[in-house]
């Protein structure tokens, strides 16, 4: 089944246009993506800039049970999106149960490799990390393998919230982990597979300080940042810190906090991606967050705003917004 596509009518960027209209001095309106970026219950977004487009994969954010599709969404400029539907369909999968969570997505040549978790699995059960691939973004996508690519529980990571990275060096790395737990392991040739490192192992744990979830690498001037979220996704306390080391394994000792709850704005700001801008050393996180007001756990929408490094090459806290982020050019 091909996947729909339709036009996002964008409700929050209407309403800061008509707000900002001015402001930037010269009479010309400001159009800015609004935050949340759509409506919808969405979590856990990966955003992934692919062939000049922002592609986001996020959480469809609902009851374990009707976490059965993933959406995607994707845009030229960040203010304007086109709704991708059920790029990933659970009957495609012919071990899942329940719980479609946390996308993670790669692209390689002409293929599109989209890393899922399904069935919240727990020891002796089926389910844990898998990997279906396409020709196109949105799909439709097929799972890869048949079974999962990560089941087992190693070192108490709950094998969920994947992410891909690659280095410079050609080397993809998969960190993934819940229940407090972080592994990192070495994708094969296909990316369909794990194989080891050279020293024989498969997992190696890197779990840093206070780490809950949500796994995120970037590199940036030889740096590696390395970035999770704490405290428990259904409450207001969740937020994103952050690690920096010479090397993607670590030890990544905690810098602070970046991505947090603000009284005026949201609750529970967590299980965020980066993005970078074409040519630029300017960043954008794109994360989920909680309404004033809403306290259903699922009740999680998608949104965005700028990353900052500061000279040092610290990261500088987030400032959350209803404003979104401006018009600007990909990589
Ligand atoms: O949406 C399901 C789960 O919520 C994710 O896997 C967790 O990281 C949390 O964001």
């Amino acid at each position: 089944m091909r996947s729909k596509t339709i036009q996002v009518f964008h409700f929050a960027a209407l309403s800061l246009l008509l707000l900002s209209a001015g402001c930037n001095g010269g009479g010309k309106v400001t159009e800015t993506s609004g935050n949340p970026l759509w409506e919808g219950w969405y979590a856990d977004p990966e955003g992934v800039v692919m062939n000049g487009e922002c592609w986001i994969y996020p959480t469809t954010s609902a009851r374990y049970r009707q976490q059965r599709w993933l959406d995607a969404f994707s845009s030229r400029d960040l203010v304007h999106w086109t709704k991708h539907e059920r790029v990933l369909i659970a009957d495609s999968i012919s071990w899942f149960r329940q719980a479609l969570w946390a996308p993670a997505m790669v692209k390689r040549g002409d293929t599109y490799y989209l890393y899922f978790a399904a069935n919240d699995v727990h020891e002796g059960e089926v389910g844990g990390i898998g990997v279906a691939t396409a020709k196109n973004p949105a799909g439709p996508f097929s799972d890869a393998l048949g079974k999962p690519l990560i089941n087992d529980i190693v070192g108490g990571a709950q094998p969920i919230d994947q992410f891909v990275f690659r280095d410079d060096d050609g080397e993809y790395y998969m960190y993934y982990g819940g229940w407090g737990h972080c592994n990192v392991v070495r994708m094969g040739e296909d990316l369909s597979s794990i194989r080891p490192f050279p020293d024989g192992t498969m997992f190696r744990e890197i779990t840093p300080e206070n780490y809950v979830e949500g796994p995120f690498m970037l590199k940036r001037n030889g740096t590696y940042y390395f970035m999770w979220s704490e405290g428990g996704w259904t409450g207001p306390s969740y937020h994103v810190a952050y690690a920096m080391a010479d090397n993607p394994f670590g030890p990544f000792r905690r810098v602070g906090t970046i991505l947090e709850s603000d009284p005026d704005v949201a609750t529970g700001a967590g299980h965020h991606s980066v993005i970078k801008a074409r040519g630029k050393d300017e960043y954008y996180i794109i994360y989920h967050r909680r309404p004033l007001g809403e306290t259903d756990g699922n009740h999680r929408v998608t949104c965005i705003d700028r990353l900052v490094f500061e000279k040092d090459g610290t990261i500088r806290p987030v400032k959350i917004t209803f404003e979104g982020v401006a018009k600007t050019r990909l990589k």
